[in-house]
């Protein structure tokens, strides 16, 4: 299990090591040790709330079984369409002190030799980048794929987390889809610790497209309206945030 951790840090050693402003990290945009900066956002503009979504399917990325740190991210259409609703779980995580563990939407798949620097970087459909980091008090401003940025970092494990997402999208064909991509946990320099697709989980509506929404999954989870952790507060969270807006 640990010969893919071992991998993925050795190709990015050199770069997650060099934290200085105008190194690249290996998530694949130069660091930054600033703060948001709000306001800023995509070239493509703010990200566009996602409606329409459907309603009776469910993407699952689990990660795999063979890694020390397990769990999963689910992903559902609010029932009214808009956005999207996340569940999280992770367990499993390795010593605080590599954290707070970041887990965002990757752009690609993982292949299937399970290499998660092959997902290349964030979804990012309105080219935001990475810096300056998200600013979570405006999340149309964040790359969509950026969930630990706009929903909040892992901080203990296990970690679980609900929350609605109204710029991603289970919707096939934009660029806001999460179907085909994978997720990312990270540690908190970025060096890629798991990885795992979305994969259809559940598909319980009949093909009709008339509209209906009554026959949503009953797994589906009901929208969350908190924050995603609000349970772990401390002086070294406080730290370990600071470090984060230094990445
Ligand atoms: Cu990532």
């Amino acid at each position: 299990m640990h010969s893919a951790i071992a991998l993925a840090a050795l190709s990015g050693l050199a770069l997650v090591n060099a934290q200085v402003p105008g190194a690249t990290t290996i998530e694949g945009s130069p660091t930054y040790d600033g703060l948001p900066v709000p306001g800023t956002t995509g070239k493509l503009g703010n990200a566009a709330i996602t409606q329409h979504n459907p309603q009776c399917v469910t993407y699952n990325a689990t990660l795999p079984s063979t890694g020390s740190i397990q769990g999963y991210v689910a992903a559902t259409a609010n029932a009214n369409g808009t956005g999207v609703f996340f569940n999280v779980f992770l367990t499993g995580l390795p010593s605080e002190s590599l954290g707070p563990f970041l887990y965002h939407i990757h752009d690609q798949p993982v292949p299937a030799d399970g290499n998660c620097t092959a997902t290349e970087a964030h979804l990012d459909p309105y080219i935001r980048g990475e810096i300056p980091p998200c600013d979570n008090t405006q999340p149309e401003t964040c790359q969509v794929g950026d969930l630990t940025g706009k929903h909040g970092n892992v901080t203990i494990s296990p970690f679980a987390a609900q929350y609605s997402d109204l710029y991603v999208s289970t919707q096939a064909g934009l660029g806001s889809f999460l179907g085909n991509r994978s997720i990312n946990i990270h540690s908190a320099n970025t060096t890629r610790l798991a990885c795992a697709n979305f994969e259809l989980v559940s598909s319980s509506c009949n093909s009709s497209t008339s509209g209906s929404n009554s026959t949503t999954s009953t797994t589906a989870p009901k929208p969350f309206l908190g924050s995603a952790s609000t349970t772990f507060v401390s002086i070294g969270a406080v730290a370990a945030g600071l470090v984060a807006f230094l990445l």
